[in-house]
């Protein structure tokens, strides 16, 4: 039989159970009207139960070299300062439309980039800025995007939901929740089938997992050993709804064991720990053992998106994952291990604003898309025979 299980390397713990009822929710907040059954357990509300993750200021030996602490702290402070700007811009109405931001969730892809090559293909859902910022989309492009404009990378006609760089092989930002797991799976079986070596890995959030076509694509990927990494983002809320209140199964890497699957929980607040998951299963996709199911346990700092005021959950429960947060975790690393000083930090966030200034004077300074453009990239095939005048 195969292996259905493979051991945390973290400890991650099998409680993500919380003691506190959450304060009740507002009445416009049409996701959280009903008050939680006070017999369930909310979510999260003890951070080191749910992901295991150590404080950022517990010191750390570093297991990787000192390029690879620097390549994530940099790559997550592109991420973080990136969306705290896209944040602000929203508030003065510059960006409109959806936004949802990943900020607290960095080491969910830094730890990804680091274990995966140029070549492997990434998929994910409309919390989509970060994966294409880490792969080396231009933040100029990005930004734009956001702001609906002509030079953002997907020419404006996207926005936040729907980035797409082929370039770094990032294939979108999906909005329909779950609709980019059966695609994952489909690149994947492409990669396998013209035998490139490379894989996908396909990231989704916990409300994804409640979607039929999850189960279908892996099955299928099992059945076909594709080389796909499927990830789970679980920061414990879809929208405003627990994972605990939607559904029996909450430690939700089990739901793999039902196709044989390997899968398991990552702590996905510690670096490190997403990177020696990713490179597992990066080595069974390759060998041609096919998919791996991780559950990053993780956290979102923001609301849902930029118009949730976040009452389903408490200060205490957002404070206690900012004090285990990866960027201040990696920090406190490089320094402790004189990996560089503060001023070499220092150099680097001033490169990053910079870059980050520079991506809002792109996007401000940018034409919108002309009308003709609403024509045009909407079907690959030029005379597909449904398109009428
Ligand atoms: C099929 C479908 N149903 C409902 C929605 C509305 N919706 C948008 S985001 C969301 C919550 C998804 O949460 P999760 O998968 O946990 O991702 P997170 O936002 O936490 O990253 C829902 C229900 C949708 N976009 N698609
Ligand atoms: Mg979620």
């Amino acid at each position: 039989m195969a292996e259905t299980k493979v051991k945390a390397a973290s400890k991650a713990s099998n409680s993500t159970k919380k003691s506190s009822t959450p304060k009740a929710a507002s009445s416009k907040d049409t996701d959280t009207v009903k008050q939680p059954d006070p017999v369930l357990p909310p979510a999260n509300a003890e951070a080191e139960a749910a992901t295991g993750a150590p404080k950022a200021t517990t010191p750390v030996n570093p297991e990787f070299p000192k390029e690879t602490y620097l390549q994530w702290y940099e790559q997550m402070q592109l991420m973080r300062k990136f969306e705290e700007k896209a944040g602000q811009l929203y508030g003065q109405q510059k960006i409109k439309g959806f936004c949802h931001l990943y900020i607290g969730q960095e080491a969910c892809v830094a730890g990804a980039v680091s274990a995966l090559t140029k070549d492997d293909k990434w998929i994910t859902a409309y919390r989509d800025h970060a994966h294409p910022l880490a792969l080396g989309t231009s933040p100029n492009a990005i930004m734009a995007e956001l702001f609906a404009k002509a030079t953002g990378c997907s020419k404006g006609k996207g926005g936040s939901m729907h980035i797409f760089d082929k370039e770094v092989n990032f294939i979108g930002g999906h909005g329909i929740v779950g609709g980019q797991v059966p695609l994952g799976a489909g690149i994947a079986f492409a990669e396998k089938y013209n035998k490139t070596g490379n894989l996908c890995i396909c990231y989704m959030g916990d409300g994804a997992v409640r979607q039929g076509a999850l189960h279908e694509a892996f099955n299928m990927a099992m059945l076909w050993k594709l080389p796909v990494i499927f990830v789970v983002e679980n920061n414990g809320y879809a929208m405003g709804t627990s994972v605990q209140r939607t559904s029996n199964v909450t430690e939700l890497y089990t739901l793999g064991e039902s196709y044989d699957m390997p899968s398991e929980p990552v702590n996905a607040m510690n670096v490190e720990d997403v990177h020696n998951a990713v490179a597992r299963a990066a080595e069974r996709a390759r060998a041609g053992e096919g998919p791996t199911f991780l559950e990053f346990k993780t956290y979102r700092y923001k609301g849902h998106s930029m118009s949730d005021p976040a009452k389903y959950r408490t200060k205490e429960e957002l404070e206690d994952y900012r004090s285990r947060d990866s960027i201040e975790a990696v920090r406190h690393t490089i320094l402790t291990n004189n990996m560089a000083t503060e001023d070499d930090l220092v150099a680097i966030d001033e490169k990053i604003k910079a870059q980050v200034q520079e991506s809002v004077e792109f996007a401000e300074t940018s034409p919108y898309p002309t009308a003709d453009e609403l024509y045009k990239d909407v079907y690959v095939q030029q005379d597909y025979p449904y398109i009428r005048d």
